[in-house]
């Protein structure tokens, strides 16, 4: 990309309500760039989010789309019943041309959808009921899937949680050592490389294709200010085909821990167990009905798994000099990697007491 991407030039491709009051960077996602839209409406203002999609990592930015497309009218149909259905699904909102998206003069594609007003994401989970809140949602996102009509989704990013080729891309960018950091990451790359034994688990244990959402990190579930109820998933990017434990394990490694994923203080990166508790009853409450004895045995399983897979995904980004998730201080790649070997450990002192809850509550 040559310069910063046209965000100003952009909204004024799509058919928001009135001319554009306001337009700033918003959230602070890894990958895409998210801007904030309030546009001059007939009454009052009317607020969208504005998204740059990162084609470095989407390579294909036109498939997000029309995945993005399928999913949302499929979701929206099935909330239109519901109270408060209109906030229970994203919906994009057109370009001038009539398509759910805009490709600019230098490329880039975007896409805007209205802004959910009266919610919002939160970086860490504070309560129990938030726990329960988001893997009930997340679960629930599952369940309204699993009735998309065919053909099957694109692939947006192909073998996206393939934790064995994420492990042998880790073991390249420690030979390549690019950046020359491999001396300075020792103990993580040890770390690594003593549970290699783990990332074949779920890939090796047959179990189902489904329709999974695979960022279910608890900031992308917009939580209802007045009821603190989950309101909507967010975050389409990566919808495509999967498995489930893929979302429930990432609801544990970003919902059971009090610090934040790039915390510098360890000691603050624990899972409790309380909040491990409420995912499994929140998700259970919506995909009780479909989810296979496999599936249910590898619940607590696929916490420290996908804890692990991103955490060696920030290590390789950190030995290849930083190239694909954003970063905003030095280390800070390297930082996130310690958080999530560290929350790894803590799953694993846990990971007996983890797998008799699930078998109490789902059997
Ligand atoms: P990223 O991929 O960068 O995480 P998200 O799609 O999660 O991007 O959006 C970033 C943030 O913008 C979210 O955490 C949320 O706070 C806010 N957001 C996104 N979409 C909406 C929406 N339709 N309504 C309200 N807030 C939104
Ligand atoms: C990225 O940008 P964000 O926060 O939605 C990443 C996820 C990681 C996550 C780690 C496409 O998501 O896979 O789990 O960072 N998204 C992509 O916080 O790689
Ligand atoms: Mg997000």
């Amino acid at each position: 990309m040559s310069g910063r991407p046209d965000a100003d030039a952009a909204a004024s491709q799509f058919e928001f309500s009135g001319k554009v009051l306001d337009l700033t960077p918003h959230g602070g996602g890894h990958i895409n760039d998210t801007f904030l839209v309030t546009c001059q409406a007939q009454d009052a203002p009317v607020r969208y989010i504005l998204q740059h999609i990162n084609r470095h990592v989407f390579h294909d930015p036109i498939a997000v789309m029309q995945n993005v497309e399928r999913v949302t009218k499929h979701l929206a149909a099935q909330a239109a019943g519901e109270p408060d259905g209109a906030r229970r699904a994203l919906r994009l909102i057109p370009a001038r041309d009539g398509r759910n998206w805009h490709v600019d003069a230098q490329g880039e594609t975007w896409r805007a959808y209205r802004f959910i007003e009266n919610a919002r994401t939160y970086e860490t989970a504070t309560s129990r009921d938030q726990a329960f809140q988001a893997a009930r949602a997340f679960g629930r996102f599952q369940q309204q899937l699993s009735s998309l009509p065919p053909p099957r989704l694109h692939e947006t990013i192909p073998d996206f949680h393939d934790t064995p080729k994420r492990f042998a891309a880790l073991e390249e960018a420690i030979t390549a050592d690019a950046a020359g950091r491999a001396a300075l990451a020792k103990p993580e790359i040890d770390f690594a490389r003593s549970r290699q034994f783990i990332t074949g688990v779920l890939l090796e244990a047959d179990l189902p294709e489904r329709i999974t959402h695979n960022d279910t990190k608890f900031n992308n579930v917009l939580l209802d200010d007045k009821t603190g109820e989950a309101v909507c998933v967010i975050d389409l990017d990566t919808v495509m085909p999967g498995l489930a434990l893929y979302d429930f394990g990432d609801m544990v490694r970003t919902t059971t821990s009090p610090a934040a994923e790039d915390e510098r203080d360890l000691s603050k990166v624990t899972m409790q167990f309380p909040m491990f508790e409420a995912l499994v009853r929140g998700y259970l409450e919506s995909v009780g009905a479909f989810l296979t004895v496999p599936e249910r045995k590898l619940l607590a399983f696929s916490g420290k798994l996908i804890t692990f897979e991103i955490g060696i995904r920030f290590l390789a980004d950190y030995l290849a000099g930083d190239t694909y998730f954003k970063v905003h201080r030095k280390g800070h790649n390297l930082d996130r990697c310690r958080t999530q070997f560290r929350l790894v450990e803590s799953i694993e002192q846990q990971e007996d007491e983890m797998n008799r809850l699930v078998e109490s509550v789902a059997g």
